[in-house]
């Protein structure tokens, strides 16, 4: 270790820090260790490394100031579901959802790949804090990584350095995050959990959710598992303030599994017929939540930065984050155009002459594959965000007046679905479906069960997760109202029955209309729906008819349906809560199945 470099660790005063960095040293042994500041000339030296030894391709600086591309490893490209791994005392912890290892042999398997592993090259040491600095839900981690890529986008994702260190103290609470990308090799990847110990440990992949640990890891893995031991939430969720024109603002919180629109809604812009009508993003992917001394619930936003699925996005679908990202942003997998802009398939206009794919291959608009990668990525500051609302940095939160579960299926779930009441919106949530996308490893486009989307995500046996929900219900005396929305159901012919993106906002204003309770809906044996002429379709290009099929319930969808969610529950086993048992026989007899 260089004397400089010891110097700024001498400035670290906690102690359980301290001595963890050097645990984690004599096992690896790094040449050098940098502990991270967060300051802004440590992101400019960090950005001119990054750039030399190409893990960083500038972009061009008169169209995207401050832009970068970087390519993955091409067999490093999304979250591997089956090399993440849950490691408690017992299976039953763990659940039948997740991947299960014992503690003791994991650390000692891991212990020796990792033996070395940095020999020759420099271990970063990241602090940082989830959530606004002085909030009662925010926490500290601190992720050891060898990645200059994970630096830099932990500087983007979270409020990362001296912030964190100060919020530390000298507590030894904080989330233990070793990261080692090792020779980036699919038979030597495994990102492993160890909630007892609030601790993760990731290598063999420098792809985002397996190697930001503060992400997908801490913010929602181990953070469920706290949550439940501590009376909070850690969901899968965005968070929005809907601004009506007399200036009420609702607040709503919306679990959708990956790659499912979550940065979309956050971010959406209203149809010129919705005037005076303001969507303002607090959080596009996480909220951690608690009941507040009102008896409603709050939430945060734990991380400060976005990483959002690139193609789809344009001008038509999110003016907001084309804005956000002309400026300061990571572009993870997208493809390069010659002029050193970026582009992705959907981004709403053809590739010019001269574009390298994701791989830096020439590309040609009739070459067979993508040039963008499916999921490809961005990771850009929720300041640059220019409809981030106000209360994203309050310590206070959002009190939360409605939540939405949202999958992506073509048929059987209506536009909108309002849950009869907390425990029916936790049978919903439970049991909702969704086809796969690209943002895990896989086929894409079979419908899975993904409770709450948090399939990939809870730390935990689902079934004692459902049991926290409706404990949480118990103990709200205001708790949210509970909504089913499916932005993706599709006609016979196979186009899409509704249009999505801003026009979401007839959704929402429906939805808000609901808490308000002036909106009328119809009793179906699932849910309410909105009565007919209650949802506003005013200069909307779609037929009444496609509305009407749009929010349809068909019994025979419904019965097989309502199948899926018995093997679910049958699945899940004995944790399984009565109610939802009970929940699934009245919605058999309303049926009449
Ligand atoms: C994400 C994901 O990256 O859910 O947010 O995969
Ligand atoms: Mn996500």
């Amino acid at each position: 270790m260089t004397a400089s470099l010891s110097r700024q660790a001498a400035v670290v005063e906690n102690k359980a820090l301290k001595e963890w960095v050097a645990d984690v040293a004599r096992l690896t042994r790094p040449a050098q260790i940098v502990w991270c500041d967060g300051s802004e000339e440590e992101n400019r030296r960090l950005l001119a490394q990054a750039v030399s030894s190409q893990v960083l391709i500038p972009l061009n600086h008169k169209k995207r100031p401050g832009c970068y591309l970087h390519r993955s490893h091409p067999n490093d490209v999304a979250r591997t579901e089956g090399a993440t791994y849950i490691c408690t005392p017992t299976k039953q912890e763990a659940g039948p959802t997740n991947n299960w290892a014992d503690p003791a042999q994991t650390y000692a398997k891991l212990s020796k790949w990792l033996e070395g592993s940095m020999a020759g090259r420099t271990m970063y040491v990241v602090p940082y804090l989830m959530g606004p600095v002085g909030s009662p839900l925010a926490r500290v981690g601190v992720e050891v990584t060898d990645s200059l890529y994970v630096v830099l986008s932990m500087r983007i994702m979270t409020r990362m350095g001296a912030v964190a260190l100060e919020a530390l103290g000298n507590s030894a609470d904080f989330n233990r995050g070793l990261h080692c990308t090792l020779d980036c090799d699919p038979q030597r990847r495994l990102i492993c959990h160890f909630p007892q110990d609030n601790t993760v440990w990731s290598v063999g992949s420098d792809y985002g959710g397996n190697a930001l640990l503060s992400k997908k890891c801490f913010a929602l893995r181990i953070a469920s598992y706290l949550a439940r031991r501590e009376s909070w939430m850690a969901e899968h969720m965005l968070i929005v303030g809907v601004e009506s024109p007399d200036g009420q603002v609702t607040y709503i919180a919306g679990a959708f599994p990956s790659a499912c629109g979550k940065t979309n809604l956050a971010m959406l812009t209203p149809p010129p017929t919705f005037k005076g009508w303001k969507v303002r993003t607090v959080g596009e992917d996480i909220a951690w939540m608690r009941v507040g001394a009102d008896g409603r619930l709050w939430a945060i936003n734990p991380e400060s930065g976005y990483f959002g699925v690139a193609p789809g996005t344009s001008w038509r679908s999110n003016p907001n984050a084309m804005k956000m990202l002309e400026r300061d942003t990571l572009f993870t997998n997208v493809a390069l155009t010659p002029d050193g802009d970026v582009w992705w398939e959907g981004i709403g206009q053809d590739a010019p002459e001269g574009t390298l794919d994701w791989q830096g291959r020439p590309w040609k608009r009739t070459s067979s594959g993508k040039a963008a990668h499916p999921n490809s990525r961005f990771t850009t500051p929720m300041y640059n965000n220019p409809v981030l609302s106000p209360k994203a940095d309050d310590p206070e939160g959002v009190p939360i007046s409605a939540i939405l579960f949202g999958g992506r299926r073509a048929t059987t779930v209506p536009l909108v679905l309002e849950a009869f009441d907390w425990e029916h919106g936790v049978y919903l949530g439970a049991t909702m479906g969704s086809e796969t996308t690209a943002a895990a490893t896989g086929a894409v486009g079979v419908i899975r069960r993904d409770p709450m989307a948090m399939l990939p995500f809870c730390g935990y046996n689902m079934g004692d997760y459902f049991a926290h929900w409706l404990a949480m219900g118990k103990r709200m005396k205001h708790p949210p109202k509970v909504f089913m929305v499916n932005w993706f159901r599709k006609a016979p012919d196979g186009s899409f029955l509704w249009p999505g993106y801003g026009e979401n906002m007839r959704v929402l204003e429906w939805i808000i209309s609901r808490i308000n309770g002036t909106a009328k809906a119809s009793e179906t044996p699932v849910g309410f729906v909105p009565a007919d002429g209650a949802l506003r379709l005013d200069d909307l290009d779609i037929g009444p008819e496609n509305f009407k099929q749009a929010v349809s319930i068909d019994p025979s969808d419904w019965k097989e349906e309502i199948e899926e969610h018995e093997k679910l529950l049958r699945r899940l086993g004995k944790t399984v809560p009565q109610e939802l048992w009970r929940q699934l026989e009245r919605l058999k007899a309303a049926f009449h199945f």
